[in-house]
């Protein structure tokens, strides 16, 4: 079985370089670093656009096909024009989807031509995989701006079967409701024979979205993924965990290399403690409401003053979208505030990096932190919080999670769990992370390691294979969820 992996963008980027030349680079992101290890391992073909710089001409081919000979498998571009660019990329998938999904409504635009514009893209994604498919291929298409591919799929008279994973949120049904186009997206979502979401909270939201919309459906199963009966069909779907390949990050940040830079890192910030954050340049990620509880921490205990310093790398995303350009000068704004309010001599208290930074040094950054601060508003899963597990070899470090990243039904035995939205709340568990003692550190990331171990690339990938192939979904298992529960339910009065 020949597998067809179809992304919006190609794990590689063409850049234009200011001598007029073009050059490759590994393109960023989660879905990337996820897929990647995929497609080395299994080989198989890469749908999906180039980003910018063109395909034209023999030196790009060249360049193209010696990447392809690298990564072991094929590379099929798609190329967009501005105004596909604009139409569906800008204005369906991260105008739309994107907020609407993680439960941003202010920040979310409806433009009205949004869905005609992602169906045109999607029909010429739809040919381009009608073209290489070959009879018992197995076509899995990847995330939300690519939703209508599988409805083009079936228009054009396609019957192989296909998959498609949702790498973000699935909204609660009060939210979905909001798409103007959502009886066209669900509709969309239900002409794939699987379609997997990260968690069970994004399961069930999906599952209640279409009783609420689809009359006549029938629904089966309440393992990890069921199956979904209408109009003769049937669709599966499940909650499939993504991971990371967890002896990759494990054996790279066990280096020599890696190891010294580490301790080189640490010893640039000399006694201090080193609090770090990575993250995509994106308002989902809780960045602002992050240095606002950072600065916080600081206010409250003078003691910490000089004493801790938050690293923040943050990766440029989507800068032409007005809503990213605001972030951006909103972090610089906030970073300069904090910096100017509590700086003392030989110390600044968070030291803000707006770049990517290459895998052996964000690597040894994961092993010199004392404390990783991973609080998205909400995630569909956050790989950053994984990989730092798997990264801390040395079996120390403390994590503090987002309760609302799909990480925290893995992580929520190892991880202090914070709810971002309430900047006190984090303050406070990053003071208590600062000072936890070295036993509980070692026991908590124990837990962490095996968590992020267990649920890696590999199961991922085997586990949403399986269920597209198997027969019976009877024994799927259900994966495991994470509920928030009161601490202090004794203190909340009877009446
Ligand atoms: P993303 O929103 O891109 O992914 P995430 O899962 O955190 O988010 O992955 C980010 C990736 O980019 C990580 O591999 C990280 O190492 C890398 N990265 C971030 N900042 C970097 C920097 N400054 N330099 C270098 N690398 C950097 C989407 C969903 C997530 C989901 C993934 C996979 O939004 O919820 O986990 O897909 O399904």
């Amino acid at each position: 079985m020949g597998l067809i992996v179809v992304s919006n963008r190609l794990p590689v980027v063409l850049r234009q370089r200011s001598d007029g030349g073009v050059e490759v680079q590994p393109g960023s992101g989660g879905l990337v670093t996820a897929l990647r290890p995929v497609l080395r391992d299994r080989g198989g073909v890469w749908i999906g656009a180039p980003g910018s710089g063109g395909l034209d001409g023999e030196a790009t081919r060249r360049l193209f096909a010696a990447t392809e000979r690298e990564s072991g498998y094929e590379l099929i571009p798609v190329e967009l024009t501005r105004g596909e660019q604009r139409g569906f990329y800008q204005g369906f998938s991260n105008e739309a989807i994107w907020p609407l999904f993680h439960d941003l409504v202010p920040l979310t635009r409806f433009h009205s031509g949004a869905w005609s514009a992602a169906l045109r893209v999607s029909a010429r994604f739809a040919a381009s995989i009608t073209n290489r498919a070959r009879p018992g291929d197995f076509v899995w298409v990847h995330d939300y701006h690519l939703v209508g591919v599988g409805r083009a799929l079936r228009a054009s008279g396609f019957s192989g079967r296909v998959a498609f994973f949702l790498h973000i949120p699935f909204p609660a049904l009060d939210m979905f409701l909001k798409l103007p186009w959502r009886a066209e997206v669900l509709a969309s979502l239900l002409t794939y024979d699987l379609v997997g979401v990260q968690t069970m909270r994004d399961r069930r939201n999906l599952l209640q979205c279409v009783r609420a919309l689809v009359p006549g459906v029938e629904i089966e199963g309440s393992g990890g993924a069921v199956s979904v009966r209408f109009a003769g069909r049937e669709v599966r779907i499940g909650a499939f965990p993504i991971g990371i390949d967890f002896d990759e990050f494990a054996s790279e940040a066990g280096t020599e290399p890696v190891a010294a830079k580490a301790a080189s890192l640490r010893a640039d910030e000399s006694n201090r403690k080193i609090v770090l954050g990575v993250d995509r340049l994106d308002y989902t990620k809780g960045l602002p409401e992050r240095l606002e509880a950072f600065a916080l921490l600081l206010e409250r205990t003078p003691a910490l003053r000089g004493k801790v310093t938050l690293v923040e790398f943050v990766v440029p995303s989507r800068e032409t979208l007005s809503s990213y350009a605001a972030l951006k000068r909103e972090l610089e704004r906030a970073v300069g505030e904090i910096n100017g309010r509590f700086t003392r001599s030989g110390w600044v208290p968070v030291r803000y990096n707006f770049r990517a930074i290459p895998r052996s040094k964000l690597l040894a950054y994961y092993r010199a932190a004392d404390v990783a601060l991973v609080t998205p508003l909400k995630d569909g899963m956050n790989l950053v919080a994984k990989e730092f597990c798997a990264a801390r070899v040395d079996g120390d470090g403390v994590l503090v999670l987002s309760e609302f990243a799909g990480a925290a039904a893995q992580l929520q035995h190892g991880a202090i769990l914070v709810n971002p939205w309430d900047t006190a709340g984090t303050a406070g568990a990053l003071a208590r992370a600062l000072d936890m003692p070295r036993g509980e550190r070692r026991a908590r990331m124990r837990k962490l390691r095996r968590a992020v171990r267990k649920h890696d690339i590999h199961r991922w990938v085997d586990s949403f294979l399986d269920a597209a192939i198997s027969r019976s979904l009877e024994g799927f298992p259900r994966v495991e969820e994470f509920v928030p529960v009161m601490e202090h339910a004794g203190a909340v009065p009877a009446h």
